[in-house]
């Protein structure tokens, strides 16, 4: 007898409920290869219920009256709830997309900060008094929020990059329904029960699960829908945004890259190979950040790949939930057979195999979606396995000769999410950081993110920015009031 799985409800209005066709989708343990938990399989009725949830509660005197400052209180209860559960929500997070228990729970401890920052910032929302060129008429302006967020989000961190959606769309007094991947939507289900306790209204904060392509369209075009929030693939972003556009809806994206980490000779070698491990094997490279295209200038790249390769062999591949573990599995079954797709496409384009390159072999790994952490040498910029997000943990070499061919290399790229600068030069370091085409310059670090810092894509990585002060403003907008102080009104038929 199968056993049976565990069920996950949405909360619509402040109830679980389950689709209103009845139907599930089974969620998988990428480390087991199998179902573990099933999440409701959203209709376009399901989505008309919770847009109508979000959209009364966001017209309701409980939320739209409450004082900013008491807005901003709950945020801090909520992080407060979000701590007390932090390990019980990773453990969803590890179970639905075999990222390693030490990641998700890392960021389910930090995710708190985003709703205590955003929740200081919650009664600091000012508009201003404009000193206009009009006699005996005073002008101002009032931030108002947009009113139902649909935030969209993937299945690499889904908590983490909900919250940096969240905690500003909440703070700046919209009401949300999110939609999380269908791939890993467990860890939401859970997390969106805890703004209920916190004391948010119901209906402030709303889920649906299901298919993007059945229920995607519903969301992305409700006319009760102001804006749409967008983390995933930039295929998928640019339908997403042509929707919106079509129905003039605010739209931000984040849509992931092909970031370099490049690597210059007189950099700190063991640090920057530990960068570059960092940036493809952290998270088995499922990161939007993922420093995939390793750029080494031509002088230290044997030494460098050397010792590389020396290091990726020494990862444990393993149980995700293990201490010990530093790659666990990939997340999706389709996401297994794009990475393996991606590595014949590198060695069919005549690039080098020098590590990896395969599903690995060992009895610990089970059924497991792993890959072989995999680096190409030989890698021309204008490959596929250089240009195209693979989101694996694949690592392509560029040899560059100089700064120069360093930085027309990084650029040539149809992305700009983030780049990495490993120098012990501090001029270059800051002539890098003004000339790469990217949201993010780390320089002699990589993956740092804050809730104080803007984040962000350049090019086709995306629009808009999440984390710090300016990122409530993608949850505003601006009303400007004008009140006559004049005896009369004359000339109806002029300008004023
Ligand atoms: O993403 P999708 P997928 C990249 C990565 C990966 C590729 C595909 O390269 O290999 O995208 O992954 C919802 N209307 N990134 O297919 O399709 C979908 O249900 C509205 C980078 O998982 O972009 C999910 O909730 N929504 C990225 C969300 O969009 C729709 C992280 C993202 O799914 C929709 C993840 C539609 N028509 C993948 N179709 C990053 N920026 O880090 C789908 N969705």
């Amino acid at each position: 007898m199968t056993e049976r799985l565990e069920q996950f409800r949405n909360v619509v209005g402040g109830k679980r409920v389950e689709s209103a066709g009845g139907q599930w989708i089974d969620s998988h343990d990428p480390y087991a290869g199998s179902a573990w938990a099933q999440v409701p399989r959203c209709t376009p009725d399901d989505v008309e219920a919770a847009v109508t949830a979000a959209r009364n509660a966001f017209e309701s005197p409980e939320w739209r009256d409450i004082t900013p400052s008491a807005r901003g209180k709950l945020l801090w209860k909520v992080a407060d709830l979000i701590e007390r559960d932090a390990e019980r929500l990773a453990r969803l997070e590890v179970r639905d997309n075999g990222k390693l228990f030490a990641e998700m729970h890392g960021q389910l401890r930090y995710i708190p900060e985003w709703y205590r920052y955003f929740g200081g910032l919650a009664d600091k929302i000012e508009g201003s008094v404009i000193p206009t060129d009009k006699a005996q008429i005073f002008n101002y302006t009032l931030r108002e929020p947009l009113g139902v967020v649909a935030a969209i989000t993937p299945w690499n961190s889904p908590l983490l990059l909900l919250t940096w959606k969240l905690a500003a769309a909440l703070a700046a007094g919209n009401t949300v329904v999110i939609k999380p991947s269908e791939h890993a939507s467990v860890s939401t289900l859970a997390f969106a029960e805890l703004f209920e306790e916190a004391g948010f209204p119901p209906g402030v904060v709303n889920t649906v699960t299901g298919f993007g392509a059945e229920i995607g369209d519903a969301l992305v075009t409700h006319p009760k829908v102001a804006k749409v929030a967008f983390t995933g693939g930039d295929a998928t972003g640019a339908s997403v945004a042509a929707k919106a556009g079509e129905h003039i809806k605010h739209v931000s994206l984040e849509l992931g890259g092909k970031s370099a980490n490049i690597v210059f000779d007189d950099a700190p070698i063991d640090d920057a190979v530990r960068g570059a491990i960092a940036g493809i094997f952290a998270a088995s490279g499922q990161t939007c950040i993922a420093g995939s295209r390793l750029l080494v200038q031509r002088s230290i790249q044997d030494e460098f790949v050397e010792k590389l390769v020396a290091f990726a062999r020494s990862a444990k591949l393993g149980n995700p939930m293990d201490e010990d573990t530093n790659v666990g599995p990939v997340t999706t079954r389709q996401q297994l057979d794009t990475v393996l797709k991606y590595i014949d496409i590198g060695r069919s384009e005549g690039a080098t195999c020098a590590l990896g390159g395969g599903r690995p072999e060992g009895t610990e790994l089970g059924d497991g979606w792993f890959v072989e952490p995999t680096i190409f040498t030989g890698v021309d910029n204008d490959m596929r396995i250089a240009q195209e997000e693979i989101f694996g943990p694949v690592l392509s070499v560029i040899p560059f000769d100089d700064e120069a061919d360093a930085l027309k290399k990084a650029n040539q790229i149809a992305y700009g999410l983030a780049a990495g600068v490993w120098t012990q030069s501090m001029p270059r370091a800051i002539r890098m950081a003004a000339r790469l085409e990217a949201g993010t310059v780390w320089v002699n670090t990589y993956r740092a993110v804050s809730y104080t810092s803007p984040f962000g894509g350049y090019k086709r990585s995306g629009l808009g920015r999440e984390s710090g002060q300016k990122a409530i403003e993608e949850y505003l907008q601006t009303k400007s009031v004008w009140i006559s102080c004049a005896d009369g009104f004359s000339n109806p038929f002029v300008l004023r």
